[in-house]
């Protein structure tokens, strides 16, 4: 069996370690930690996954807002709240991901779990009572990119498996809006919207190498994938987990995000 979680760099139970990890997600609204799955959990999901690359449901050239919604036809096209990105990837749904692979171990896992939940601040968390959400493998290959959005979700956990040759980097800018309604700024923040957009806002970038654990807060930091470049495709693991247990996805949002319905 695989070792997953690099025990000997991680005490995931420590208090200590869990509280610097709370603070950090707290004032940056994103954690990065450094070789925190072992190479050989990359290494098995490389094996597993490349050759099923073929297999994966590429979404080529869809466009959408950065609010993910429908567009509203009473602004103007060139609106902030209708201007279109696009996004590329290839995705490998849960039931594509062969069950001895060592992500499934870490999805389940108690610890996991609990660590996420910790440094998070969440009661609990569950996995999706779904075929297609929980574990997700995403494939950038050359030229592919995620425009600019904001998640739906509080909170992303994702892991990166291959970089590509260059690009693909996961560029945000922090706190651009308040979806939850709990600092005075607006819910749309149309101006920064734009400007970021436009170019005209510094980036940061929030830099992972394959193993690295990160917890990013994506409903109110805007963000993006940089396109790949190269023959090498970048590979990045998505854990998705809700906060109430049940909760599985429809039908209709299974054909829109996995191509299929069942
Ligand atoms: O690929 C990444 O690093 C981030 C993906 C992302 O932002 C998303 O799936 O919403
Ligand atoms: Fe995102």
């Amino acid at each position: 069996m695989v070792a997953t979680i690099n025990t000997q760099r991680y005490e995931t139970g420590d208090e200590a370690f869990i509280e610097n990890c709370r603070h950090t997600l707290a004032e940056h609204g994103a954690l990065v930690l450094p070789g925190f799955f072992t190479e050989q959990l990359v290494e098995a999901v490389l094996t597993d996954s490349l050759p099923r690359i073929d297999e994966a449901f590429f979404t080529v050239g869809t466009t959408h807002n950065v609010y993910l919604t429908a567009l509203d036809p009473d602004l103007a096209d060139d609106h902030p709240f209708n201007r279109q990105v696009t996004s590329t990837k290839g995705c490998l749904a849960h039931d594509q991901v062969p069950p001895p692979s060592p992500l499934h171990e870490v999805y389940q896992s108690d610890e996991f779990k609990r660590f996420l939940c910790k440094v998070l601040g969440l009661k609990s968390i569950h996995p999706y009572a779904d075929n297609v959400s929980g574990i997700n493998v995403h494939f950038h290959l050359d030229g592919q990119e995620l425009g600019w959005h904001f998640d739906n979700s509080s909170f992303a956990v994702t892991t990166l498996m291959q970089a590509p040759e260059s690009g693909g980097r996961f560029e945000y800018v922090a706190n651009v809006r308040d979806a939850d309604g709990d600092r005075h700024c607006d819910l749309m923040s149309f101006d920064d919207v734009e400007a970021v957009l436009d170019g005209r806002t510094a980036v940061q970038e929030l830099t992972f190498e394959p193993g690295d654990l990160v917890l990013f807060r994506g409903r109110n930091s805007m963000h993006r994938v940089t396109p790949s470049r190269g023959s090498t495709p970048r590979v990045l693991v998505v854990f998705a987990y809700n906060t109430e247990p049940g909760i599985g996805l429809s039908e209709s949002a299974k054909l829109t995000f996995y191509g299929r319905s069942d």
